[in-house]
């Protein structure tokens, strides 16, 4: 079932055969669902309890990240091969290729925080390039929603701008690079499943400018190397999010080197069933 956020309240969509309808939900289930380690049926019960409304109600103009602003993003890095290869080679001048070469490796994931909830941009607001930048890149990631005891209960579609000089001249000026306002989009829902999410599900990109596709590419989930519960377990270790979290897996897909994001680009980020997460660039 997929859940959406919205300025009217919490909408949940129930497909039954070929038919879809829309049932609010109060703002205490969402609270409930990242507490429980069973959410699709305690989802189904919460459903069943409260009103249907009609689709008109979700106007899509009225639409909020799928995040409470109290819950944090963290971010994993270089869970790719694709990764790994574009850090090397945009920080070799620095002498930083090494440290993407063995982190990969490594038994300790790269693990790095992202966003508070409030900052957040949504399925219609805009993600920013940094003015200090001439290098930026949006990172297309299955995002992780973990419950409080740090097990997967969802999944959204996540979008990591990201400013590869920045990250590229020093790895130690990676939370500039990565956390800035506008940085960090998630939707357009929670997509809460009855079972994982299967290794073949493609996470495709699509980048337009003037209403011409620039840049489009895909890959799968099976191409990430750590599995998400060795990722959320790591995040756990000595961390608590009593409300839960989400945790972005980082990014298998890097636009050429001679790429970077303008201005009134617009970024869509396709993980089906989840949905499009698309966000014009301000
Ligand atoms: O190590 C730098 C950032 C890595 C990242 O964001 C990714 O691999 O998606
Ligand atoms: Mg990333």
């Amino acid at each position: 079932m997929r859940i959406f956020r919205s300025t009217r309240g919490i909408f949940v969509e129930v497909e039954t055969n070929s038919s879809k309808r829309l049932v609010k939900i109060e703002e205490s289930a969402w609270t409930a669902l990242f507490q429980s380690s069973n959410p699709y049926p305690l989802l189904e019960h919460v459903v069943d309890s409260s009103p249907g409304v009609r689709s008109s109600d979700l106007e899509p103009t009225s639409m909020l990240p799928p995040i409470r602003g109290t819950q944090e993003v963290w971010a994993a890095g270089v869970t790719y091969f694709r990764s790994r290869d574009a850090r090397m080679e945009e920080s070799e001048s620095a002498g930083g290729g090494d440290f993407y070469d063995r982190v990969y490796d490594a038994e300790r994931p790269e693990l790095f925080f992202k966003s508070l909830g409030h900052k957040v941009v949504g399925p219609v607001s805009k993600v920013r390039i940094r003015q200090d930048s001439e290098w930026n890149v949006p990172e297309p990631e299955l995002t992780l929603a973990l419950n409080a005891y740090g097990e997967v209960i969802g999944y959204t579609i996540g979008n990591d701008m990201s400013s590869r000089d920045i990250e590229g001249e020093n790895p130690l000026y990676l939370p500039q690079a990565k956390v800035y306002d506008g940085s960090c989009a998630l939707g357009p829902c929670l997509y809460i499943a009855q079972e994982p999410l299967p290794q073949e599900t493609e996470i495709a990109i699509k980048i337009e400018r003037e209403g011409e596709v620039i840049f489009k590419d895909s890959t799968t989930v099976s191409q990430i190397k750590r599995s998400f519960e060795e990722l959320g377990s790591y995040l756990f270790r000595e961390n608590s999010y009593p409300e839960g979290c989400f945790l972005m897996t980082g990014t298998g897909i890097i636009p050429p080197s001679d790429f970077t994001l303008q201005s009134r680009d617009v970024v869509s980020i396709t993980i089906e069933p989840i949905g499009t997460l698309k966000n014009a660039v301000l």
